[in-house]
């Protein structure tokens, strides 16, 4: 199919593309285009009819075939399948034709999702759209029963009044945990050298995020990934080991490790049986002890100030138990299952 011509590009309106549905492999992907639609999607499926609502089995471009439809005059939504690569290379081609990529969470969420029933429904199919954390959907989801019904509330109380409604600072506190399911917390793993802190990293993640050796010092930048931890996402990083150095990088890449210590969602404090704990500007939420496959008989939970959770980073043992230890502390579960309202979005503010 032909490309449009720059200057019928330049006569255009303009067109923009959002992402509707999450930032994460799934089985389809919606690209949702808003503004004079027709010509883009002739010029991407090489039809021309766009009957309004009439759904159709398209290719797009020689990148993917999936549905196409016209909403209304100025919406119209491209479903293709929703691997990473096909997304990046329709976007791609898309912003060739002139489209603008706008980002979803900006835009007006009911005009981002027209099927939604009210404001809060719309907010609530943004939130899933952008949650790093598979966790968070369920309850995203439900967040639209629950505000329903606090509206119209008396806007009295402790809390902070939102619009007519009044949360109360609990459900403040606990709507800044489970944030966390959408923006992922900073977790960072901090010890000597040598004590396993890159393999656990690479245990965690499933493969290579940091070279390991039996030689101190082997991590000589901080690394650092997305690891899903039994359903929440968090942002993992794996940092030098805390000694003196005269190498510049190391150096500079331990004064990093030092700066993410203090902003880190959790800090974990790792050992082996032959390094102490490190000295940390802050206390560590969790601390580990690693290496337990080299003991005769593993340390007890807390003995000695030994560690809380013993494992063996090498061989996965205690590994489960970590990862919902960490789990457990950011997003505790009876935040989860709390019936109450998600204050998920600030702009549930403007809604009541
Ligand atoms: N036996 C045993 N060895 C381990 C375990 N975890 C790590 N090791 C070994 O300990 C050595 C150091 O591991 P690393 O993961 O590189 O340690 P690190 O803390 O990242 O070290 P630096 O990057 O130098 O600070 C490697 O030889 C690992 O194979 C474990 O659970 N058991
Ligand atoms: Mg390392």
């Amino acid at each position: 199919m032909s490309d449009p011509s720059r200057a019928e590009l330049a006569a255009r309106p303009n067109c923009r593309v959002l992402v509707t549905t999450p930032n994460r492999p799934g089985a389809i992907a919606i690209l949702q285009l808003h503004g004079h639609v027709v010509p883009i999607l002739h010029a991407i499926t090489g039809i021309d009819d766009w009957p309004l609502g009439r759904a159709r089995f398209v290719p797009f471009d020689d990148i993917d075939e999936g549905i196409a439809v016209r909403l209304t005059n100025e919406i119209a939504q491209l479903m293709p399948h929703g691997g990473p690569r096909v997304v990046q290379r329709l976007i791609q081609r898309l912003t060739e034709l002139g489209v603008d990529l706008g980002p979803a969470f900006e835009a007006n969420p009911a005009d981002v999702y027209p099927e939604a029933a009210d404001q809060f429904e719309a907010l609530a199919l943004a939130g899933v759209a952008r949650a790093a954390s598979p966790l968070a959907i369920d309850l995203l989801l439900d967040q639209p029963r629950r505000w329903r019904t606090l509206s119209p509330l008396p806007s009295k109380g402790r809390g902070r009044g939102v619009g007519q409604i009044s949360l109360s600072e609990e459900d403040l506190a606990r709507s800044r945990r489970l944030n966390r399911l959408i923006e992922p917390p900073l977790v960072v793993v901090v010890g000597a050298a040598n004590v396993g802190k890159s393999t656990l990293s690479n245990a965690l993640l499933g493969r290579s995020m940091s070279i390991t050796a039996d030689l101190p010092g082997t991590t000589r930048d901080y690394t650092s990934g997305r690891i899903d931890l039994a359903g929440l996402v968090v942002n993992w990083h794996d940092t030098p080991g805390l000694r003196e150095t005269v190498d510049p990088i190391e150096r500079k890449a331990i004064d990093l490790a030092r700066s993410l210590i203090e902003r880190a969602d959790l800090l974990i404090a790792l050992t082996d049986h032959e390094s102490a704990y490190p000295q940390l500007s802050r206390q560590p939420e969790l601390r580990v002890f690693n290496k337990i496959d080299l003991l005769p008989s593993p340390p007890g939970r807390g003995a000695g100030g030994e560690g809380l959770l013993s494992i063996s980073a090498l061989h996965g043992t205690g590994l489960a138990e970590l990862v919902t230890t960490v789990r457990d502390h950011l997003v505790p579960p009876a935040d989860l299952t709390h019936p109450g309202p998600w204050l998920f979005d600030d702009r549930l503010v403007e809604s009541c």
